[in-house]
Order: structure tokens, then C-alpha cells, then sequence
């Protein structure tokens, strides 16, 4: 099983999409191993994003990330890197498809409601900034038995 690190971002929390958000990810069987509202510190922000430094957007970015509080999660499931940027759609919300998150709820790619890693380093790398090993928690995911031959 694969892990991933997702943000449900300020918007997202300021729209009260963190419900219908987090629904997606539970009907679709992945299970959650982590999951807390924070606020991001500009540290934060510089380390998530720190392969955009330099680019114009950078700056708007960074005071979007940490303008309010955000829900950051794990989640874990057969190859669940790709399956939550499908679920999130593409990155502008003008090319995400309609049954995506970002194609049902947002316009601009400023303000694209959602965050998934795109890869399992990045994966690996941005659960480490945002969670302590302790706050992953390992247990028995009943539906796993319904989910998988
Ligand atoms: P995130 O990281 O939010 O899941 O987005 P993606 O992985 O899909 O896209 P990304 O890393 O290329 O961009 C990170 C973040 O920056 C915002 N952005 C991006 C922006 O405001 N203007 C831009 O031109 C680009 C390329 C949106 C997502």
C-alpha cells in the first residue's frame, strides 16, 4: 500500500469543504492515517514549496498557504499518489475535469482548494514536514476486507 500527503487549503477550510473533501477520500477506501486542522508557518510554507522558489507566483503562494488554517491528512491505499491527484484533478481548475474536486469547486489557480503530492519522494518528504511519527497511526481498517480480493 501506498501512502500520500494531502491539503485541503485555506479556501478549501474557509468554504466549508473539509467534509465533502474528506468524504471523497473515505467512499473511494482510502484509509486515513493522519489528519489535523493547523496553520502553516512561512517555515512551513518555504520548505512545502521550496522547488517554486524564485517563480513568479511564489510569493502570492506562500501568503495564500498560510493565510488560515488548513486540514492536512495522509492517506494510504493502492496507489494512492496518482488516485488522489486524479480525485483532485489537474492543477488549473479551468482544465479539471467535472467528479473532480477542483472541477466541482474551484476557478483559479490560485486558489485551487486542494494539494496532493505528486510523487511517492514527494510523498515521503512533505509527511515529514507536516507530521510527527507519532501522529501516524497504525490500526485495523475494517473495510479493507470489502475493498480488496
Ligand atoms: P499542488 O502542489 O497545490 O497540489 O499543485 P500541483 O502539484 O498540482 O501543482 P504545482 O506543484 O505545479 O503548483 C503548486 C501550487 O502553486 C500554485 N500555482 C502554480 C500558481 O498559483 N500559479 C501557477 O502558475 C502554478 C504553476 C498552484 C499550486
Amino acid at each position: 500500500m501506498e501512502q500520500t500527503f494531502v491539503m485541503i487549503k485555506p479556501d478549501g477550510v474557509q468554504r466549508s469543504l473539509v467534509g465533502e473533501i474528506l468524504a471523497r477520500f473515505e467512499k473511494k477506501g482510502f484509509k486515513i492515517v493522519g489528519l489535523k486542522l493547523m496553520k502553516v508557518t512561512e517555515e512551513l510554507a518555504g520548505l512545502h514549496y521550496q522547488e517554486h522558489k524564485g517563480k513568479p507566483f511564489y510569493p502570492g503562494l506562500i501568503k495564500y498557504i498560510t493565510s488560515a488554517p488548513v486540514v492536512v491528512m495522509v492517506v494510504e491505499g493502492k496507489n494512492a499518489v496518482s488516485e488522489v491527484r486524479k480525485i483532485n484533478g489537474a492543477t488549473n481548475p479551468l482544465d479539471a475535469q467535472p467528479g473532480t474536486i477542483r472541477g466541482d469547486f474551484a476557478q483559479d489557480i490560485g486558489r485551487n482548494v486542494i494539494h496532493g503530492s505528486d510523487s511517492v519522494e514527494s510523498a515521503k518528504r512533505e509527511i515529514s514536514i507536516y507530521f510527527k511519527q507519532d501522529e501516524l497511526l497504525e490500526y485495523n481498517y475494517a473495510p479493507a476486507t470489502w475493498l480488496f480480493e
